[in-house]
């Protein structure tokens, strides 16, 4: 496959078999699975945001290339897997979308690239209260926590979490990183978390970095 515009252009109509296949064919090339993500499949979602803000695409069909994204996703992870399963696993990682948001495909790239890179990740999924995350903090005690938010609305949530994990007495015991769309450095800074990553390659260099024997 010369370029993957045609998968990025596949994932805007919401192409599913389409997607699957023109990933399939991008592995079967040798093509790594960072660039058909990022050269492929997120530019697609990149069209899909610009379009809704511009009410030229609307929630149905944002629906659908989620989906196919999340398919693209799915299979470059299933070759990834391969690869993690013969690393050591080097730390444990909590992680979750914080309450209120629904957004996953972001977190999920977050996932797939800490597992990729030898961590253990334990995903709360979407939708998740602070309360929910200290319970699994106590219980698991990972050395991360990652939080994710694509919402305005729920971005504070972040900061009601690290409160929480405060107010339960582990603030001290598990490192915090933050990201999303609307999450900056300053604002991470801001809410006393420990890391920001703007995108899932560079969480993987701060999670790392945390976990790093001193
Ligand atoms: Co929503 N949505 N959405 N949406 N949606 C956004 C976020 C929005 C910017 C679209 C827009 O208006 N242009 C807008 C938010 C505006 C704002 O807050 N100011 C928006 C809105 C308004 C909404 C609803 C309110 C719409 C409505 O109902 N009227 C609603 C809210 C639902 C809810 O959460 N309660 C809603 C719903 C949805 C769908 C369900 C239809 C769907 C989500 C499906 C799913 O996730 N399973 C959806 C989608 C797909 C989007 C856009 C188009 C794409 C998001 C995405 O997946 N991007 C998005 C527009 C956009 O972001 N361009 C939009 C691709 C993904 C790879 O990037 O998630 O940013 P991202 O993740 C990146 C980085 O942010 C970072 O790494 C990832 C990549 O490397 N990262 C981390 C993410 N988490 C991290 C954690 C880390 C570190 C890095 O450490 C732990």
């Amino acid at each position: 496959m010369k370029d993957l515009k045609m998968l990025t252009d596949s994932v805007i109509k919401g192409e599913e078999r389409k997607t699957t296949e023109l990933v399939q064919r991008a592995i079967e090339e040798g093509l790594p699975p960072g660039k058909i993500l990022t050269e492929g499949l997120i530019p697609g979602m990149k069209v899909v945001g610009e379009r809704m803000k511009n009410y030229e695409m609307y929630l149905p069909e944002v629906f659908l290339s989620a989906r196919v994204m999340q398919a693209g996703i799915d299979l470059l992870q299933s070759l990834n897997k391969d690869k993690a399963d013969k690393i050591e696993l080097l730390a444990k990682v909590v992680l979750g979308t914080v309450k209120g948001d629904l957004h996953d495909i972001g977190k999920n790239l977050v996932r797939m690239m800490l597992t990729g890179a030898g961590l253990e990740v334990i995903d709360l999924g979407i939708d998740v209260p602070p309360e929910k995350f200290v319970q699994v903090v106590k219980e698991e005690g990972p050395q991360v926590l990652g939080l994710s938010a694509l919402l305005t609305t729920t971005m504070s949530e972040m900061e009601t979490t690290i409160e929480a994990l405060a107010g339960a007495g582990i603030r001290e015991k598990v490192k915090v990183i933050v990201g999303g769309a609307p999450i900056s450095l300053q604002y991470a800074q801001q809410i006393g978390a420990d890391g920001y990553a703007e995108d899932a390659a560079r969480a993987v260099d701060v999670v790392k970095d945390f976990v790093k024997p001193q």
